[in-house]
């Protein structure tokens, strides 16, 4: 573009997406997440990063989806997705973070730096798709990327109001044909096509049956499992709420996060005991499963659970199918509960790795086995599969030429329905509906109810707080963020802390979503948990630099 042009875009930028604010944004866990107020201006500028990063791809479809994801209301953010469908490479997150705050006069010679950095030949097409979550400050900050996008010359193609997941889907089919179809019908039809596909192959049996209650978050996930729900054919009976009605507000006392963090039951949930209940996420892509138990008492089935269900289900198919060549690995971070770890290796000995939060450092991990299978606690992960397993999969399963033997109809149909599973994931990122299908699939396939998939382990008792200090940045850790190494003190005291309690365990980090930060301890009892993970907030408070009210131990 010849530079007349561009100060023709520059000037836009300052009359429209002016930067009206001195605090300093970073790119985060998942991307730029803050107040929605404070986000116009960085939105604008990640729509020019966008075509920019489309260009060193050769052209190929990035993605921008404007979400906070499991933040309250007031704030939003924005995700960049990559052109195979998975997040941002890390690489260029501090370019994101260079462009976002630099000065409306500095816009013009940063922007060309960063051209000339990355090398962008920007005569090349650049596509980016753009999806947002139902938000009401979403609109007009999706509109700041596709006038970022335009300004540069790229195609923006706005997808409205979709989750998280389903753009990271779109995109890479954009960019994979053989992946699927870049449309929400094309969603639709490759993952809830291959959970109904797999049914008819499953009659339901033994302890499971097919009710499900599903709390939407009051966010878009619920929204399009409506849209679903009516396809199902009566596989899957869902009953859905929270879906933004009635007053209820995003996130507030429901969804994933909440029944997480709070191991309480959320908002507007009716439920008879035993009845297996799921709760998604904002944008759709976490979940979390959960029921009340005969005491009343709700019994969480967290990420950890759903990575295990799934884990041991797609192993017990391997090897149904005789394909023991092809490696499965699991991959989770410092929250995977204790009990779960132990489970994982010792009765379903499938290998373990442990990584910083954040989907990108999983994603990256698990692609190292021919099945990776990745979860967080929380209830965000996937299973990714290698394109050997998934060629070898699909031979045994259409003519039964395994690699090693031919094999016989039985193994040629445990294939199959692996072939299934596979088409019912979306391997770009951890999706709530695709997880919620996946994991009613592993349960209808072993006849489970609920209670007895609880029953598989026993999680050690924990707890999360949240905590306000002045800068959270002070915490730096290392070790998959299993220790901090900075403010000094504060790890000796942690140490000191946990020794005191059988199996406990306990971490600190900054948050890279919220302005806090998280505390995590486990112990064998729920009053030393609990207490636990109050000692260690107090250390946190008195050693960096705490806000507000000093945390109080349990009474
Ligand atoms: C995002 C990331 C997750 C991460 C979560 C919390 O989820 O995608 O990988 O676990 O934030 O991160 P942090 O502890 O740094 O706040 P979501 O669902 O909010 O996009």
């Amino acid at each position: 573009m010849p530079p007349s042009s561009l100060r023709v875009v520059y000037a836009f930028a300052r009359e429209m997406y002016p930067k009206n604010s001195d605090v300093f944004i970073q790119y985060g866990t998942a991307g730029f997440r803050t107040k929605a107020n404070l986000l116009e201006h960085v939105v604008y500028r990640m729509g020019l990063l966008a075509v920019i990063r489309s260009r060193v791809k050769n052209g190929r479809t990035v993605g921008m989806m404007i979400t906070a994801s499991h933040n309250l209301e007031p704030d939003n953010g924005v995700k960049l997705v990559d052109p195979d469908g998975e997040m941002l490479e890390e690489s260029w997150e501090e370019i994101a973070t260079r462009l976002a705050n630099v000065s409306d006069n500095d816009l013009e010679s940063t922007t060309a730096e960063i051209i000339k950095q990355v090398n962008a030949d920007m005569s090349l097409k650049a596509s980016v798709f753009i999806g947002m979550d139902t938000r009401y400050t979403s609109p007009r900050l999706a509109a700041a990327a596709a006038n970022g996008v335009i300004a540069l010359k790229g195609t923006p193609k706005e997808f409205g109001i979709v989750t998280t997941p389903m753009l990271h889907f779109f995109v890479k089919c954009r960019n994979d044909n053989r992946y699927g179809t870049p449309t929400e019908e094309g969603y639709y039809d490759k993952i809830v096509g291959a959970f109904k596909a797999f049914c008819q192959k499953l009659p339901v049996f033994g302890d499971y049956n097919t009710t499900l209650y599903v709390d939407g978050a009051n966010g878009v996930g619920g929204k399009k499992l409506n849209i679903i729900k009516k396809s199902l054919d009566g596989e899957l009976d869902l009953h859905l709420f929270n879906l933004g009605g009635n007053g209820g507000k995003l996130n507030l006392n429901c969804g994933a996060d909440f029944v997480k963090v709070s191991q309480s039951p959320p908002a507007g949930a009716e439920l008879a005991p035993l009845q297996r209940a799921a709760a998604l996420d904002g944008d759709g892509d976490r979940i979390v499963y959960y029921y009340i138990d005969h005491n009343n008492e709700m019994q969480l089935l967290d990420g950890d659970r759903i990575a295990t269900l799934l884990a041991g289900y797609i192993a017990e198919l391997l090897r149904a199918c005789g394909a023991s060549h092809i490696n499965i690995g699991l991959v989770q971070t410092a929250y995977a509960n204790g009990a779960s770890t132990k489970y994982i290796t010792e009765h379903l000995k499938v290998p373990v790795s442990c990584v910083k939060t954040g989907v990108k450092h999983l994603h990256r991990a698990a692609q190292a086995f021919d099945i990776g299978v990745y979860f967080e606690a929380n209830g965000h992960g996937t299973v990714l599969y290698s394109d050997r397993a998934h060629a070898d999969i699909r031979s045994i399963a259409r003519d039964g030429v395994n690699v090693i033997v031919r094999s016989d109809p039985e193994q040629r149909a445990a294939a199959q329905l692996l072939c299934h599973v596979a088409d019912m994931t979306n391997q770009t990122v951890g999706d709530a509906v695709s997880d919620l299908l996946l994991a009613e699939a592993a349960l209808r396939a072993r006849g489970l109810h609920v209670a007895r998939w609880a029953r598989a382990y026993r999680d050690l008792p924990c707890r999360q707080l949240k905590l306000l200090v002045e800068d959270r940045n002070v915490i730096s850790t290392t070790d998959a963020e299993r220790k901090c190494t900075s403010p000094e003190g504060l790890q000796t005291k942690i140490d000191e802390l946990v020794a005191k309690y059988n199996s406990g365990r306990a971490f600190v980090r900054p948050s890279g979503t919220e302005d806090i930060v998280r505390v995590y301890a486990e112990a064998d009892t729920r009053t030393a948990a609990d207490t636990l993970a109050a000692e260690v907030a107090q250390a946190v408070f008195d050693l960096a630099g705490g806000r507000g009210e000093r945390p109080v131990l349990p009474a």
